[in-house]
C-alpha cells in the first residue's frame, strides 16, 4: 500500500543518493556513485526519475568527446532502468569562479560565463528529455551590500532569465523555468530570498508564463515562514512547475533531512494540500542521508522519503474521510444565506445594502471555534490511534 507509485513521479537528484556526506568540518563519509550506480539504486528503490546539474553527470573540464561518452553511458542506464530525466539544471555555485555569483557578478567574464554554462547545460537537459529546468541562485548574494549594488543585481538576473527564455524558444526546448528561492547559505544573503519574492520577480520578466517556482520546503523553513502558504501561493498563481520535499528543523543550517523525518505535522499538511490540488509535477527529493549512513543507509534515506510521503497522501485521504473532522469544517465553513446579496463582486447597490446591514458584533466575537478539537483529532490521526 506505501510503495512508490508512478502516478506520484518521485524523482531524486544525481547530488541527493550521490551525496558523500562531506560538511564544512568533516571529509566524506561515503564513497562517491558514479551516474549509472545511482540510476541503478534509485531503480531498486522504486524511483520514477532522476534529476541533475549538469557537472553531475559531466565534470567541468571533460573534453567534448568524454562528455559525449557520459551521456552515451547514462542514457543507456536510463533506457535499461526506464528512469526519466524530467528536471535539469546548472551548476553555478562549486567552481571558484562562482564565488560572488553567476549571473549577478559585478564581472562580466562571470556572468557572460554563467550563460554560456547555462546554455550547454540546457542542451544537455533537453537531450535527456528534460520539460523544467531549475535556476536555484546559490551564490546570487552577497555578505556585504557594499559589494553589489542589489537593484543592479535584480536587474543582471533578469537580463540572464530573459536571455535563456530566448535561448529554449529559439532551439525549440519548451522549457519551463523554475526559480528555487533560498534565504542564506552558501551565502551571507541570497537575493530572492523567498518563494513569494520569486513571484514577484517573475511578473517582471519578458515571457512570465514560461517561468514558475521550485520551492523547497527547508529554504522556506529556513526563513522562518511556513511552507504549506508558500506552495499555496504558488499554485494559486499557477506556478509550482516543480517541488523539492525534504525536511529542515527552523533556525537551523539547510539540513536537507529525509522528507518527513523532523516536520510531520507541516509534512502531512504539504502532502494533503499537493493532493487536494491534484499537483501533477515530480515529487523531487532534494534531500540526503544522514552523515552517519553507509550505502544502505542510503537506501533507507531514499525508500524513507517515499514511503514517507504514501503514507501521508493515505493520512490526507482519511483526514478527507473522517465524518468527525468533516462534520466539524462543514459547521465551521456553513453558509449564511441571508449574507449571500452582500458580498462578492461589487456593485453599488451591494455596497449600499452592505452598509446599512446590522450585525451581531458580539455574538460574532463570542463564538467557539472548535479548532482545539479539530487540531486534536489531526494529531490523532497522525499518531495512529485513530
Ligand atoms: C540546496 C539547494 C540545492 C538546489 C540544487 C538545484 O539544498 O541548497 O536546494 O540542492 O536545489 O542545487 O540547483
Ligand atoms: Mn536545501
Ligand atoms: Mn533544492
Amino acid at each position: 500500500m506505501y510503495e512508490p507509485q508512478p502516478a506520484y513521479k518521485f524523482t531524486f537528484g544525481l547530488w541527493t543518493v550521490g551525496n558523500v556526506g562531506r560538511d564544512p568540518f568533516g571529509e566524506p563519509v561515503r564513497r562517491a556513485l558514479s551516474p549509472v550506480e545511482i540510476v541503478h539504486l534509485l531503480a531498486d528503490v522504486g524511483a520514477w526519475g532522476v534529476n541533475l546539474h549538469d557537472n553531475d553527470l559531466v565534470p567541468i573540464d571533460a573534453s567534448p568527446a568524454e562528455r559525449d561518452q557520459l551521456v552515451r553511458t547514462f542514457k543507456a542506464a536510463l533506457a535499461e532502468t526506464g528512469l526519466v530525466v524530467p528536471m535539469a539544471t546548472t551548476n553555478l555555485f562549486s567552481d571558484p569562479a562562482f564565488k560572488d555569483g553567476a549571473f549577478t557578478s559585478n564581472d562580466p567574464a562571470v556572468r557572460a560565463y554563467a550563460l554560456q554554462k547555462t546554455m550547454r547545460a540546457m542542451d544537455l537537459g533537453a537531450e535527456l528529455g528534460a520539460t523544467t529546468y531549475v535556476f536555484w541562485g546559490g551564490r546570487e548574494g552577497a555578505e556585504s551590500d557594499a559589494s553589489k549594488d542589489p537593484v543592479e543585481a535584480l536587474k543582471r538576473f533578469r537580463e540572464a532569465l530573459n536571455f535563456l527564455c530566448d535561448y529554449s524558444n529559439d532551439q525549440g526546448y519548451g522549457y519551463r523555468f523554475a526559480l528555487e528561492a533560498k534565504p542564506n547559505e552558501p551565502r551571507g544573503d541570497i537575493y530572492l530570498p523567498t518563494t513569494g519574492a520569486m513571484l514577484g520577480f517573475i511578473a517582471t520578466l519578458d515571457h512570465p508564463e514560461m517561468v514558475g517556482v521550485n520551492p523547497e520546503v527547508a529554504h522556506e523553513t529556513m526563513a522562518g515562514l511556513n511552507f504549506v502558504h508558500a506552495v499555496a501561493q504558488a499554485l494559486d498563481a499557477g506556478k509550482l512547475f516543480h517541488i523539492d520535499l525534504n525536511d529542515q528543523n527552523s533556525g537551523r543550517y539547510d539540513q536537507d533531512f529525509r522528507f518527513g523525518a523532523h516536520n510531520y505535522k507541516q509534512s502531512f499538511f504539504l502532502v494533503k494540500l499537493l493532493e487536494d490540488q491534484q499537483y501533477a509535477g515530480p515529487r523531487h527529493f532534494d534531500a540526503h542521508a544522514y552523515r552517519s549512513e553507509d550505502s544502505a543507509g542510503v537506501r533507507d534515506f531514499a525508500r524513507g522519503c517515499m514511503r514517507s510521503y504514501m503514507i501521508l497522501a493515505a493520512k490526507a485521504r482519511q483526514f478527507n474521510a473522517d465524518p468527525e473532522i468533516q462534520q466539524l469544517l462543514a459547521e465551521l465553513n456553513a453558509p449564511q444565506p441571508e449574507l449571500t446579496p452582500l458580498q462578492g463582486r461589487y456593485s453599488r447597490e451591494r455596497a449600499q445594502a452592505l452598509k446599512a446591514h446590522t450585525f451581531d458584533r458580539q455574538a460574532l466575537g463570542q463564538r467557539g471555534l472548535g479548532y482545539e478539537r479539530l487540531d486534536q483529532l489531526v494529531f490523532e490521526l497522525l499518531m495512529g490511534v485513530r
